[in-house]
């Protein structure tokens, strides 16, 4: 059928030959009809072969399956077919948590304790596209007072979690809980690097695990023809297939039925960056303990047209009903067609009535591998071509098919207890995903989402935790960097193992102290004491954990100053330009306690 590939068979293993034959039937002929004769490109040719037999094996059902789902998909796509078909949308409940409560001091002891039985697993495989920024999103500062970036945070988090955690315990638990990176091939070197040269930032290596996604074929038009790279035409276009594979990859890794053998009980699952996503996990791993849950998902108030998806309770007309993620594309359209005429819009809270899901799962392990078991991890899929016009015949560029990790919940039975924790924006989320001039054009009142906001967000956190704990934290005074404007509050910031959870906190602030607002302050120690600190500049204080530190003095120096950074100022580094500030270290006061006893830090 092919005159161009038959004449070059002879390169081929016999496997391949059969794949041949399976891309043909497919309608993949314009793959091979550019083909020159045997002895001109053989080497490409094989390994034109080699890809197609790892883009075959990395797909669950191969890429026959592949080619079908994706002309199914696209046909429905062309028809205007909804996912939603037959679902009526409606407000779902779930736990609201108001962080520093009774309750919620106690469902963080109780996720706390639970700990000790968790496993983590980071989506690190996107690139951030729409960031702009080069690197690896999780090597980028979460913020610059430290200068720690995301993945140091998240490890430290989970070493404190991992200590604290058996201490709760009386049996001499010693467990280092596993922690799994998802990565893909445009982030796994990178990831591997920065790891490796900050000696996976004090992780026992045999911790972490990384599992790298594979990308999927990109899709040239409505009959899914495979593209070809437009710089080769020996390789298919591949783009990523989403977050969703995280599920199918822990299935196939084994690590799964490891962990449930080492007694684990529990798997979150996170994003790369979301600096203040561990102020959220003790009290929501707390209540997947005592409610029960089989899925739960973190969500935060969501302002109506945010791009984060909406929890939403569906039900079927035949009486099925599910608590879902929809997508942020998706909500306005579903509630359009379901008798909402404004769709996506804010109700009187001034908020989306549907909670906005920050992608943070904590899953059961037990019923998790039963479900694998049946489906092996995969995730229903969707694809989103961008047309030429509206007769829906050719797209602006190719597309592939997608799957995201929190339709997981899709193919549960009905009696799967999913369930979901509604927390404070400004306690738990403050991801890192628009660069500085989309994020300037946000609608007034919608966050940002940016380097800019991810970083104040810390520190407004952190005061705000301070001044619940009783200290007195400055008000913030209102900046505007890379044309966003933001609240900036005094630079605080702690080690996990300082302040994992609010009770730890509390403990250590005494209500005489006070930071002003152009204060920095940075805590790296497990036993220092605010009592009576009064803070006006920089301190920052690092001590052993045998050295019980008590600031109690007035400390007064010039401190750190902010500067503005116009993002197009390539003399500064893409870090710093992306935030639209960097500190301009002018004083400080640095107390290194490295004696075990008792110190203090007095006038
Ligand atoms: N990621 C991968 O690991 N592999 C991939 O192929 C793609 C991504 P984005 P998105 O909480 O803010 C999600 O691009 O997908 C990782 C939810 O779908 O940052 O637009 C990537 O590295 C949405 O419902 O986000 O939106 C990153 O860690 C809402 O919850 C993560 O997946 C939103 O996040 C997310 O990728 C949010």
């Amino acid at each position: 059928a092919c005159p161009p590939l038959r004449r070059n068979l002879q390169l081929l293993a016999p496997d391949e030959v059969e794949l041949a034959k399976m891309l043909l039937n497919e309608g993949q002929i314009h793959l091979f009809e550019h083909w020159p004769e045997p002895g001109v490109d053989d080497d490409k040719k094989r390994g034109f072969f080699d890809q197609v037999r790892r883009l075959n094996s990395s797909y669950p059902g191969g890429l026959l399956s592949y080619i079908q789902n994706a002309k199914k998909l696209l046909a429905d796509s062309k028809a205007g077919k909804n996912p939603y078909d037959g679902f009526t949308p409606s407000v779902p409940s779930g736990e609201v948590l108001n962080f520093g409560d009774d309750n919620f001091v106690s469902l963080e002891a109780a996720g706390i304790k639970e700990a000790r039985n968790a496993a983590f697993v980071l989506v690190a495989g996107g690139l951030g596209e729409r960031l702009g920024y080069k690197g690896i999103k999780v090597a980028l500062p979460r913020e610059t007072t430290t200068g720690k970036c995301f993945l140091q945070h998240y490890i430290e988090s989970i070493l404190a979690l991992q200590e604290a955690s058996c201490k709760m315990v009386d049996d001499g638990c010693q467990t280092k809980i596993p922690f799994v990176i998802m990565t893909s091939d445009d982030t796994n070197a990178l990831t591997i690097k920065l790891l490796e040269s900050n000696s996976y930032f004090g992780m026992e290596p045999s911790q972490v695990k990384l599992l790298k996604q594979e990308k999927v074929a990109c899709l040239a038009d409505n009959d899914a023809r495979l593209a070809l790279d437009p710089s080769d035409k020996y390789k298919i276009q591949t783009k990523p297939h989403g977050h969703g594979d995280v599920h199918s990859l822990l299935y196939s890794s084994g690590l799964l039925e490891q962990w449930k053998s080492e007694g684990r009980k529990w798997v979150l699952f996170f994003q790369d960056t979301n600096g203040l996503l561990f102020n959220a996990i003790p009290s929501a791993l707390g209540v997947s303990a005592t409610k029960g849950y089989n899925v739960n998902s973190l969500a935060v108030p969501r302002k109506a047209k945010e791009a984060i998806g909406g929890i939403t309770k569906l039900t079927h007309v035949d009486g099925r009903t599910m608590v879902i993620n929809v997508e942020y594309n998706q909500l306005d359209p579903l509630l359009r067609a379901t008798g909402h005429p404004d769709g996506d819009a804010n109700c009187e809270t001034g908020y989306s009535p549907y909670p906005g899901n920050i992608n943070q799962l904590i899953l059961e392990l037990g019923p998790y591998i039963e479900e694998l078991k049946k489906t092996h991890g995969a995730i229903s899929e969707f694809v989103n071509p961008k047309y030429t016009d509206s007769t829906k015949t050719a797209f602006k560029s190719s597309t592939r098919l997608e799957c995201m990790m929190q339709d997981y919940p899709k193919t549960l039975p009905p009696s799967a207890k999913v369930g979901f924790t509604v927390m404070d924006t400004w306690l738990a989320y403050a991801p890192v995903k628009n660069n500085p001039e989309d994020a300037a054009k946000v609608p007034k009142g919608n966050p940002y989402h940016s380097a800019t906001s991810g970083e104040m967000a810390i520190y407004r956190a952190n005061s705000l935790i301070l001044r619940k704990a009783g200290a007195q934290i400055a008000d913030p005074v209102v900046d505007t960097f890379n044309g966003q404007e933001v609240e900036v509050w005094p630079r605080i910031t702690w080690s996990p193992r300082w302040g994992l959870n609010f009770k730890s906190v509390k403990e250590k602030v005494h209500d005489n102290s006070s930071v002003s607002q152009r204060s920095a302050l940075v805590i790296n120690g497990q036993n220092v004491f605010l009592e009576g600190l009064s803070l006006d500049g920089t301190l920052i204080v690092n001590a052993i954990d045998e050295a019980e530190v008590k600031l109690t003095s007035h400390v007064q120096n010039k401190g750190w100053i902010i500067q503005h950074v116009d993002y197009k100022d390539t003399s500064e580094k893409e870090e710093i330009r992306i935030r639209g500030f960097k500190l301009e270290k002018i004083e400080q006061l640095e107390v290194n306690y490295t004696e075990p006893g008792k110190h203090s830090l007095s006038a």
